[in-house]
């Protein structure tokens, strides 16, 4: 098990880092996935190569990136001169759908995109089966008629290559992910999983029976099967050999590969035909070979024994990149996100895994509290703060500054989404004319707040924690290609504390002097004082009366800025005693122990230097947003897939 985790592990990284060059020793990668998909065939239920098209219920299987014998061999039975057998690399991975894209997926398509296929649009349907069961081109057969009985679960047929595309760009939209074709070499190189013989399985036409739904021979189905009903390859792939034939991205040359490259090649420029591959329920056993080739005109041509799959293209998103804090002058671990539009958002790994920190105030810094903020009278709210060992279960990659405005509009740009707090009561803003805070109003929201100091440099702000953890499994689905799971979500108090301490107990992260705070955070100040001559707070000036952009502080020990101050940040747990704290998931606390108060951390711009603490827990109600109010993400990178 462990040994396992270790390889997976290793593959991501290393898939994640091929955009920064890291070594990657290819055949290692390769063992290792092979490996892991024969357990998968023995249904021990690994998921880690695994990944799921969540709007379609598709499964896609991990191909890792390999070199192979492309065509087939001069002694191979049956074999066309056009297979010439050449080398080719294909230096990406990808993931290939387990199936033929079935009939119930394309519909959903088709309802959603108001699609009419070629075959549709011009009346001229495609090749099917008429009344006496054998194949006829006509108008009345199209990809819901094919003249034969077909499920959701049959592979879809009578489409064209475009329209085989079209459905590629529609998913693509749908989830902000690159859907396509696979290309000729993709589709061989998959199909093989490894092997050189006529067929994934051997030599043998007749074990064809056990693995796939081809003409003449007894496995059951005379058109098309449902998909899935026959042995995968090594890749886990069904249906590789027979049921439908499978359009490939490629331009078909029928003199073979001549002028091919032989690294990620993509076919001919351009020729009348697009290849497709794999053979169909009609088909003969030699038309199932791995090398077998045929080229079809990619709108006119559409066959009830034509079908596709799909590619999900490998996501560099995150990527992994080590890299200097230029305020601290030393390097630190990153995961960063391209979220589009040149926008970044980058996490800092916290090594924290197996670390026993010490959670809350203790009695001397409540004691000094008490004498410092409130005149030697005990707040009750120092009960929550009760100090408590604790050791954190996970390494962590938690947000470098907190979520901007910028980074929050790619999020709402990419996914149309609405916040609670524009579809409920509006948030908190300036009303510059009368000087003055006010709210709840429908006039302000996470665009707007009153400021011409609020740009997309700033935090975000005015989100209730549910758009806050919305974005964050935005980030989730994003990282979609990278092995083992990604858990996206805001910060468990445990974690954000011991992120904010940085290794220091005490009232900061760097001790416990008030005035020092201006160096690290911004906060009630001397700035704010000068504007709001009745406000509290220190005497040093930070520079800002309200929200900073996002970083412009000096960051902790662990490159981390604005913990103290600036806004507010949304925690993932509910408010709980710590003594009840779970010793699992770095001690997130998701049970809400009668208590639906969630916490924020850290402080804000307009509060003094007692709220900015490290140990500080503000409640606060569950649909609440709040004009101090932001979040920063967390990120812990699972081992398994399970
Ligand atoms: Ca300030
Ligand atoms: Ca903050």
């Amino acid at each position: 098990m462990k040994q396992r985790s270790a390889g997976l592990i290793r593959i991501w990284v290393c898939s994640v880092l091929a955009v920064c060059a890291w070594p990657v020793n290819a055949s290692d990668l390769e063992a290792d996935a092979l490996d892991k998909l024969t357990v998968e065939q023995t249904h021990t239920g690994v998921q880690a190569y695994r990944s799921m098209v969540k709007s379609q219920g598709m499964k896609l299987a991990y191909i890792p990136a390999g070199k192979f014998r492309m065509g087939s061999p001069l002694d191979e039975p049956h074999r066309e001169a056009q297979e010439i057998l050449h080398e080719v690399e294909l230096t990406r991975a990808f993931y290939l759908g387990t199936h033929q894209v079935t009939v119930g997926q394309f519909r959903k398509f088709v309802d959603d995109a108001k699609y009419r296929t070629d075959g549709e649009r011009d009346g001229k349907g495609g090749w099917g089966v008429n009344e006496k069961g054998s194949l006829e081109k006509d108008g009345r057969f199209t990809w819901s008629s094919p003249g034969f009985k077909q499920t959701n679960n049959h592979p879809v047929v009578l489409v064209s290559w475009n329209d085989a595309q079209a459905y590629c760009r529609w998913l693509s939209k749908k989830e902000n992910k690159t859907y396509r074709l696979p290309t000729e070499a993709e589709w061989e190189y998959a199909c093989r999983a490894g092997t050189s013989t006529a067929y994934s399985f051997g030599d043998d036409p007749q074990d064809l029976v056990a693995h796939g739904n081809v003409g003449r021979n007894k496995d059951g189905f005379r058109y098309t099967a449902p998909v899935g009903q026959f042995k995968p390859n090594r890749y886990g792939l069904y249906d590789m050999h027979g049921n439908v034939w499978e359009w490939c991205s490629d331009w078909y040359d029928s003199k073979g590969y001549q002028g091919g490259r032989a690294k990620d090649p993509t076919g001919p420029g351009s020729a009348e035909a697009r290849v497709h591959r794999g053979a169909g329920w009609s088909s003969s056993a030699t038309r199932a070979r791995s090398a077998s080739r045929v080229g079809r005109h990619p709108s006119a041509y559409r066959g009830s024994y034509l079908g596709f799959r799909i590619v999900l293209e490998q996501s560099n998103n995150p990527r992994i990149e080590r890299a200097p804090d230029a305020r601290l002058g030393k390097k630190f671990d990153y995961l960063v996100y391209d979220l589009g539009k040149g926008i970044e958002l980058k996490l800092v790994k916290v090594r924290a895994k197996g670390q026993t920190f010490t959670i809350g105030s203790s009695a001397k810094e409540q004691d000094a509290v008490i004498q410092k903020y409130f005149h030697g009278k005990r707040p009750s709210t120092l009960d929550f703060e009760v100090e408590q060992r604790i050791t954190l279960t996970d390494d962590f990659y938690i947000g470098r500054f907190e979520v901007s405005r910028g980074q929050f509009r790619r999020f709402v740009e990419t996914t149309g989404y609405v916040t609670e707090t524009e579809t409920t009561d509006g948030g908190y803003g300036w009303n510059e004319d009368e000087k003055k805070f006010e709210g709840r109003d429908k006039k302000y929201s996470w665009m707007h707040y009153g400021l011409d100091s609020y740009t997309d440099a700033s935090p975000v702000i005015n989100i209730t924690r549910k758009d806050a953890r919305e974005f964050c499994k935005w980030l989730e689905d994003m990282g979609t290609g990278n092995g083992p799971a990604l858990e996206l979500r805001l910060p468990a108090e445990a974690e954000w504390e011991f992120a904010c301490r940085a290794g220091r107990a005490g009232r900061f992260c760097f001790g416990d002097g008030d005035e020092t705070l201006a160096v690290y955070a911004n906060l009630a100040d001397g700035t704010r004082k000068a504007m709001f001559p009745k406000g509290k707070g220190i005497e040093a000036k930070d520079g800002h009366v309200f929200a900073a952009p996002v970083g412009q502080f000096k960051p902790n020990a662990f490159g981390l800025y604005d913990m103290h101050g600036n806004v507010w940040e949304w925690c993932e747990d509910f408010y709980g005693t710590y003594t009840a704290l779970p010793k699992v998931r770095n001690g997130l606390q998701t049970v809400s122990q009668g208590e639906q108060r969630p916490v924020m951390r850290g402080g804000a711009w307009y509060t003094g230097p007692e709220a900015c603490r490290s140990a500080k827990r503000r409640l606060v109600g569950i649909g609440g947003r709040y004009g101090s109010g932001g979040f920063r993400v967390l990120c812990i990178i699972k081992e398994t897939g399970e």
